[in-house]
């Protein structure tokens, strides 16, 4: 049965900071709008308001807000998406004087959106708990009672009819939803260490894919594995971790390879947090081979996205493989140039599409995962 679903109609405001150039703004927003595509959504319009700090109530100016909400009513706009990550009162602020532009409005932040994508693409219990967790520690106890996101009819916190027996009964309700859903976290992530501790008893060793997302890594994996797993051009079609075996002839042996959830810019940390448990498999690999799309200009930056993450979930501990990838798509690129930059994480050129690249890569893994062995 084919559900018949309307497409949304998005606006997507964003800050300029004077010290940020406008360019890297601009590519920002381009990112939102590639994450409101892969919702399902259309942007219909984006304003951009140039200041040094978010204001306090409403994160963008007054004035500004104003604009946003004539765009509203012309453009007929269902959600308005800011680029940042903003509190739930400055959201409940925001919905409030878009109203009078239309009634059924919706503001997200860009954590919001990101959530709704990952709702969309969860499959698994693990990642469903995954992301309701990080939705209620994004929006705070006024998730509860207030019927914040699913119908906007109540008052918020701080106007009339909410009393404080309330607030704290919210709070209370809140706290608990939050404990029961890390509860039951723990407990997939104990089962998955130990079928991980299992696998390494056994002798397994692993390397995990990683990487910003749409950088190719299930394209990588599926070629490596013999695997089909879903390669979208879309962000985030991965949303679980997928292990497979993958034969290398150095090592006259099989080694495991996980695939999993790409990273993306300006993810706070309590997101991050609320997926720790699909990426255990990365955390506890030996090798992580970090997939790169050559092709992007904004490479470089995405790869110090990427790092912060990882030094987030592994410190700096973990052995890495930097691997270009696209070179079939990619315009130019220099690689002695990018082998000297990248030189302490075994830089290498690979398409996953075409194919070209693997074997080196196959050998400079089992070079690295040899060595490993060694020092026990
Ligand atoms: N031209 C080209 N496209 C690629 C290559 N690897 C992946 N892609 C494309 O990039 C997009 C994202 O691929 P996917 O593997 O889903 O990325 P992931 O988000 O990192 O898992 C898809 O449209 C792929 O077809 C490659 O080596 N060359
Ligand atoms: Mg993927």
């Amino acid at each position: 049965m084919q559900e018949f679903k309307l497409q949304l109609r998005f606006m997507l405001v964003g800050l300029v900071s004077k010290g940020i150039d406008y360019e890297s703004t601009i590519l920002d927003m381009e990112e939102l709008q590639s994450l409101v595509k892969t919702y399902g959504g259309e942007v219909f319009a984006a304003v951009t308001q140039k200041t040094d700090y978010p204001y306090k109530a409403t994160f963008i100016g007054s004035g500004k807000a104003e604009e946003v909400a004539d765009k509203i009513a012309e453009e007929k706009i269902d959600v308005v998406v800011i680029n940042g990550v903003l509190k739930p009162g400055q959201l409940y602020t925001l919905e409030k004087i878009f109203f009078r532009a239309n009634p059924k409005i919706k503001v997200w932040d860009r954590l919001n959106l990101i959530l709704q994508i990952f709702s969309q693409h969860a499959h698994t219990k693990e990642a469903k708990l995954q992301i309701d967790l990080a939705g209620l520690r994004h929006m705070g106890p006024r998730t509860f009672g207030m019927g914040y996101i699913l119908s906007r009819q109540g008052g918020g916190i701080g106007t009339v009819g909410v009393g404080e027996t309330n607030t704290e009964l919210m709070k209370r309700h809140w706290r608990s939803e939050m404990r029961q859903i890390s509860a039951q976290l723990t407990k997939l992530s104990e089962e998955k260490v130990k079928q991980i501790e299992k696998r390494k008893s056994i002798g397994f060793q692993t390397a995990a894919i990683v990487g910003y997302t749409n950088a190719g890594k299930t394209m990588l994996f599926n070629r490596l594995t013999g695997k089909t797993n879903l390669v979208a051009d879309s962000l985030f079609a991965t949303l679980d971790s997928s292990v497979g075996k993958l034969y290398i002839p150095k090592l006259k042996k099989d080694i495991i390879v996980s695939d999993t959830i790409g990273f993306i810019k300006n993810l706070p940390p309590t997101l991050i947090d609320a997926f720790k448990s699909t990426l255990l498999e990365s955390v506890n690999a030996d090798l992580l081979v970090v997939v790169i799309d050559l092709s992007d200009p904004e490479f470089a930056d995405k790869i110090r996205a990427v790092d912060e993450i990882l030094h987030e979930l592994c410190g700096e501990k973990m052995n890495r493989l930097y691997v270009f990838n696209k070179t079939d798509k990619a315009k130019s690129f220099d690689r002695t140039d990018l082998r000297m930059r990248y030189a302490d994480f075994n830089p290498l050129f690979i398409s996953a599409k075409s194919g070209a690249g693997i074997d080196k890569l196959l050998d400079t893994t089992g070079e690295l995962i040899a060595k490993l062995s060694h020092k026990g």
